[in-house]
């Protein structure tokens, strides 16, 4: 699954224009008023972006992996919360439901999604099940044709917008084959959504509790239609979603290198500007040749993901995924903090960029999987290969 060249070449620079022309000029409102203005939320999505990696068949736009990473690191390059309207339709929101679902659930909810009309979400982490996603509690109890869900999901990004939710509960015994991934419309009798969450940075991104009371969905609501095959369904979809976090990463790196070169040539110290010194040019150096090695292995492991069909899983490849997420996430940790350096006094007030981007980016390092399950993942599969 890929667009043709030339009309992605359109699209691409249409996505660049985009983020110059209306999202870089919202940030502040963004920031001001913790919501990103609908107005923009109806351009993207008559710009398609909501429907980014449905499958043209479904009304989307069908972008192959490599693709995708090269729209998300122009998406990368304002603040992430504008992404994130979008970022669970095209990304963990949906995934699920194109990797592992049946046609029947494919027909039914992909065009949706990919219009925008329908937002989804996901929800996997819990207030127990974090890092240990298999130890997952929610219950999801057989009664008749429907299953009885409760339990509560916590930090659901997107989660007062969606319409429906890609959530994982449990069907079965202990452990990852205990789990099963439903489709729950979230309008259902029975779900209630909690405060939204106060976070440290990505203002105007909505993440809060879900809380599941009773609520009943259709047994052919599992997506795949088999219970027990949850937890690899999340498993796949994250896979996909961290290596799109690590674009996302390189594209905020390449901003933030941006201002921090700005702010070097206006900023005159000892009568010069400051990037005139070398001590500055230093840590300029390192953000560019960081940025140059997160941004190339992302590219290479989004190669090797197109060449696999996405409903089998290459633990290799997920390991790949893995060093991308950590190097990249971390590689932007590192900037933001040179830029706030080069910035001096002046990278702490919130007048600057930077100051909102070093906050922004501390989230990289910890959704869809901490840097330390990151190393996890590659340390066991190291340990497996021959
Ligand atoms: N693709 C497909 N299948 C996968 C997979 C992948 N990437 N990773 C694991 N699986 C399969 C395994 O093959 C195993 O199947 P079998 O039982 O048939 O052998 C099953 O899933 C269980 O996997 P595993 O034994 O690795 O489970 P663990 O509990 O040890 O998983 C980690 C540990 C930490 C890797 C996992 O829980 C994890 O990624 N946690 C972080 C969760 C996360 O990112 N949360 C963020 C929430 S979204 S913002």
């Amino acid at each position: 699954m890929a667009l043709d060249t030339e009309s992605f070449d359109i699209l691409l620079a249409t996505v660049q224009r985009f983020v110059r022309e209306r999202l870089v000029p919202a940030e502040n409102y963004l920031e001001e008023h913790d919501e990103v203005p609908p107005a923009l939320i109806d351009e993207m999505k008559e710009l398609g972006l909501f429907g980014l990696t449905v499958p043209e068949e479904y009304g989307g736009i069908g972008l192959s992996v490599s693709q995708e990473v090269l729209v998300n690191y122009e998406l990368g390059r304002t603040a992430p919360a504008f992404r994130s309207v979008f970022g669970t339709n095209i990304g963990i929101g949906s995934q699920g439901i194109l990797m592992d679902g049946t046609p029947e659930q494919k027909a039914q909810y992909l065009p949706r999604v990919a219009s925008g009309e329908l937002v989804m979400s996901f929800a996997l982490t819990e207030p127990d099940a974090g890092t240990d996603a298999a130890s997952l509690k929610t219950r999801a109890e057989l009664d008749g044709d429907h299953y009885v869900l409760n339990g509560t999901k916590r930090f659901i990004t997107n989660a007062p917008r969606a319409g429906a939710f890609t959530l994982m509960a449990r069907t079965g015994g202990p452990g990852a084959g205990g789990v099963s991934s439903f489709i729950v419309d979230a309008h259902t009798p029975g779900i209630q959504l909690g405060k939204n969450d106060k976070k440290m940075g990505q203002r105007g991104t909505k993440t809060c509790d879900v809380i599941l009371e009773n609520v009943r969905v259709p047994a052919a609501n599992i997506i795949g239609g088999v219970p027990g095959q949850g937890f690899k369904t999340a498993m796949k979809v994250l896979d996909r979603g961290r290596l799109n976090i690590s674009a996302t990463s390189c594209g905020l790196a390449s901003r933030i290198l941006d201002e921090s070169r700005r702010y070097a040539r206006e900023r005159k110290q000892f009568g010069k500007a400051i990037g005139e010194f070398q001590l500055i040019q230093a840590m300029l150096a390192d953000s560019q040749a960081e940025l140059l090695a997160g941004w190339a292995l992302v590219r290479e492991v989004a190669q090797r993901f197109d060449g696999k069909p996405t409903h089998l899983s290459d633990p290799d490849v997920s390991m790949r995924v893995s060093c991308a997420k950590l190097f990249a996430t971390e590689m932007v940790g590192r900037v933001a903090d040179r830029g706030v350096q080069i910035h001096g006094g002046a990278g702490y007030i919130n007048e600057y960029p930077v100051e909102r981007f070093y906050r922004d980016a501390r989230l990289l390092r910890l959704y869809e999987g901490t840097t330390q399950v990151q190393q996890l993942i590659i340390g066991r599969e190291l340990l497996r290969q021959d």
